[in-house]
C-alpha cells in the first residue's frame, strides 16, 4: 500500500521534472532568441505554425468565441499542451527512459522547423529552439535521473528497516538503516535543489528574455512608422566620390553592416513620445527637449565616419553614414553654457556616459550633431534611437553617445565618463588612418593587372593623399576619390601589375595638414592604434 502511494509521488515528481525540462527548453530558447534572431520564439513560431494551420471555420469559430483575444487564446492554449506534453515527457523519461528526451527532441525538431519556414527569418534562427532542445534534455535527464535515485534510496531504506527488525540486536543492521535514511535525505535533496534552481531560473531568465523581445519588438514598429521631417539642406555628394571597384568598401556603410560597439546587454527601447534630453549643469537654465523639439528645430543633413577607439590598424570599426541632425552647438545655446566649463558629460538610458570637450562641440567649424536619422531611415535600434551624438574627428567612445538622456555641462576636472576609470583617455581625438580593402589577406588573387583599393580616413582634417608600398619598393601616390567633405572617409585605388609569388603591400595616408599617418605601432588603449597597416598578398 505505502509502495503504491509513494510510487504515485513519484510519477508526479517525474511529471514536475518534466515540465520544468519544458520550461528550461524554451527559457532558453528565448534567450538565444532575443540575442541572436528575435523571431526565433519557439512559442510563437509554433502559434504561428498553427494559426497557418487551422481550417478557415475553426479560425472563425475561435474569433467568434474569443473575439479580440483569440491570439491570447490561442496562446493559453499552446500553453497548456506545452505543459501537459512536458509533463508526459517527464513520466516518459522517469519510467522508460530515453522516451522523454526523445519526446522533446521531436517537440524541438518541429519547432525548429516551425521557425526556420517562417517568412523573413536569418541564418540564425535554428539556433535557439536548439540550444534551448539542448539544455532542456540535460536537464530532465538530470531531474529524472535524481528521482529515481532518490526512489532507488527509499527500496534500500525500506530493506535496511526490515533487516533491522529481523535482527534486533543486530547493531550493525540498525546503523545501516539509519545511514540509509540518511541516503535518503540526501538523494531527495539533490532532486529539489536542482528542480529548484532550474525552475526559477527558467521562469526569470524566460519571462524577462520574453518581455525584453515585446519592448523591442514594440519600439521597432513605433520606428517604422515614424515620419522624419524633410531634411532642410542635403550633402551634394561630387561625382567621382565613389569608385566601382569589387571588394572595395561602399562609399556610405549600409545599416546593416554598419559595425556596433555598445556595453548595452540588450539593446535600449525608448518610445520617442516618452524621450526627454536634459541639459544641465554649469547652464545658465536647465533645459528639457521632447522629441518634437529636436525635429522642430529642422534637420540638415551631414555626412560623417565614425571610428572606435578599439578599431585595430586594418580593422573593420569604422564606417561612413549620412546623419540627419541638428547643431550641437544650438542646442547648447538653448540652456547657455557658463564660462569655466569644458566638458560635456553626455549620458545614455542605459547609464553609459562619454566626456566631450565643450570646444568641439561648439566650434562653429566642427559639425558635431545630435543625429536622429541614419541612412535614409530613422536610427536603427541598435544605433541609438530615438537621438544619438556624433561628432566628427573624436573617437567614438568620447563622443557619439547613443540612446541620449543628458547633456551635463562640467569641467573634466569635476566628471569623468564610462571608460575614463577604465583604461582609456578623457579625451581622444581620432588618428587618422588608411586601410587596405582588397585584394584581402590571405586571399589568393590571379596574376596581371589588379586593383589594390581601400579606405583612408582623417576626420574633420580630411585626406591629402594616399601612398602605397609593394614590397620594399618606393612610396606610391595612388589615385583618391573625390571627397564629400573632410569629416567622411576617401576611397583609394591603384592598378598592379601582380606577379607570381607573395607580395607585401603597404598603406599610408597624408593628411591635409601635411601630417604623414603615423608609422609606430600603438595598441588601441588608451588612445587609439596606429600605425601602417602591411598585408601579405599571395599571387598564382
Ligand atoms: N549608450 C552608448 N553609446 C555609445 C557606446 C556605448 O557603449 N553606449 N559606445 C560608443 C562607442 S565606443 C562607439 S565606437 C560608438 C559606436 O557607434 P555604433 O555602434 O553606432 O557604430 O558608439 C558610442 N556610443
Ligand atoms: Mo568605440
Amino acid at each position: 500500500m505505502a509502495e503504491r502511494k509513494s510510487g504515485k509521488r513519484f510519477i508526479a515528481w517525474a511529471a514536475v521534472a518534466g515540465v520544468i525540462g519544458g520550461a528550461v527548453f524554451l527559457a532558453t530558447a528565448e534567450l538565444f532568441a532575443l540575442l541572436f534572431a528575435r523571431a526565433a520564439s519557439p512559442l510563437l513560431a509554433v502559434g504561428g505554425f498553427v494559426i497557418d494551420i487551422v481550417p478557415q471555420p475553426f479560425k472563425e469559430f475561435a474569433i467568434a468565441t474569443f473575439g479580440e483575444y483569440d491570439k491570447i487564446a490561442l496562446l493559453a492554449g499552446l500553453g497548456l499542451a506545452v505543459i501537459i506534453a512536458s509533463a508526459i515527457s517527464g513520466i516518459l523519461q522517469y519510467l522508460r527512459p530515453p522516451l522523454g528526451v526523445i519526446a522533446l527532441v521531436i517537440a524541438g525538431v518541429l519547432s525548429t522547423a516551425a521557425i526556420v519556414t517562417r517568412a523573413g527569418v536569418t541564418p540564425l534562427a535554428f539556433l535557439p529552439p536548439v540550444l534551448g532542445t539542448i539544455a532542456g534534455s540535460i536537464i530532465l535527464v538530470l531531474l529524472s535521473r535524481r528521482l529515481r535515485a532518490w526512489r532507488a534510496s527509499i527500496v534500500v531504506d525500506r530493506k535496511g528497516e526490515d533487516s533491522a527488525k529481523d535482527n534486533a540486536k543486530d547493531s550493525a543492521g540498525i546503523e545501516a538503516a539509519d545511514g540509509e535514511a540518511a541516503r535518503t535525505g540526501f538523494d531527495r535533496r539533490r532532486f529539489f535543489i536542482l528542480a529548484a534552481i532550474s525552475g526559477a531560473s527558467a521562469i526569470v531568465v524566460g519571462i524577462t528574455a520574453r518581455a525584453v523581445s515585446m519592448a523591442v519588438a514594440s519600439v521597432e514598429s513605433i520606428r517604422s512608422a515614424l515620419k522624419l521631417p524633410a531634411p532642410r539642406t542635403s550633402v551634394t555628394v561630387p561625382a567621382g566620390a565613389e569608385l566601382d571597384i569589387k571588394g572595395l568598401s561602399p562609399l556610405f556603410t549600409p545599416n546593416k553592416d554598419f559595425y556596433r560597439v555598445d556595453t548595452a546587454l540588450t539593446v535600449p527601447t525608448i518610445d520617442p513620445e516618452t524621450w526627454r534630453l536634459v541639459i544641465d549643469g554649469m547652464v545658465d537654465q536647465r533645459v528639457e527637449m521632447t522629441f518634437q523639439d529636436i525635429l522642430d528645430m529642422g534637420l540638415d543633413e551631414y555626412a560623417i565616419t565614425l571610428t572606435c577607439v578599439s578599431n585595430e590598424v586594418g580593422g573593420e570599426l569604422v564606417g561612413n553614414a549620412m546623419w540627419l541632425g541638428v547643431p550641437l552647438r544650438d542646442v547648447l545655446k538653448k540652456a547657455g553654457v557658463k564660462s569655466g566649463a569644458d566638458m560635456v558629460l553626455s549620458r545614455s538610458v542605459d547609464g553609459y556616459t562619454a566626456s566631450t570637450p565643450l570646444s568641439a562641440l561648439v566650434d562653429d567649424e566642427r559639425d558635431a550633431i545630435l543625429a536622429v536619422a541614419m541612412n535614409g531611415e530613422p536610427l536603427p535600434l541598435e544605433h541609438g534611437f530615438p537621438v544619438r551624438m556624433v561628432v566628427p574627428g573624436l573617437y567614438g567612445y568620447v563622443s557619439a553617445t547613443k540612446w541620449l538622456t543628458e547633456l551635463k555641462v562640467t569641467t573634466f576636472a569635476d566628471d569623468e565618463a564610462y571608460w575614463t576609470p577604465r583604461g582609456y583617455s578623457a579625451e581622444a581625438p581620432i588618428k587618422f588612418s588608411s586601410r587596405l580593402d582588397t585584394p584581402s589577406i590571405g586571399e589568393a588573387v590571379p596574376a596581371g593587372r589588379i586593383p589594390i583599393a581601400g579606405v583612408a580616413w582623417a576626420q574633420s582634417v580630411g585626406i591629402e593623399r594616399v601612398e602605397v608600398r609593394i614590397d620594399d619598393g618606393e612610396w606610391m601616390p595612388v589615385t583618391t576619390s573625390t571627397p564629400i567633405n573632410d569629416d567622411t572617409w576617401v576611397q583609394w585605388f591603384m592598378e598592379w601589375d601582380a606577379t607570381p609569388g607573395t607580395h607585401y603591400v603597404a598603406v599610408r595616408a597624408i593628411n591635409k595638414n601635411g601630417d604623414l599617418q603615423i608609422e609606430e605601432r600603438a595598441p588601441i588603449a588608451p588612445n587609439g592604434s596606429s600605425g601602417w597597416q602591411r598585408s601579405l598578398i599571395r599571387v598564382t
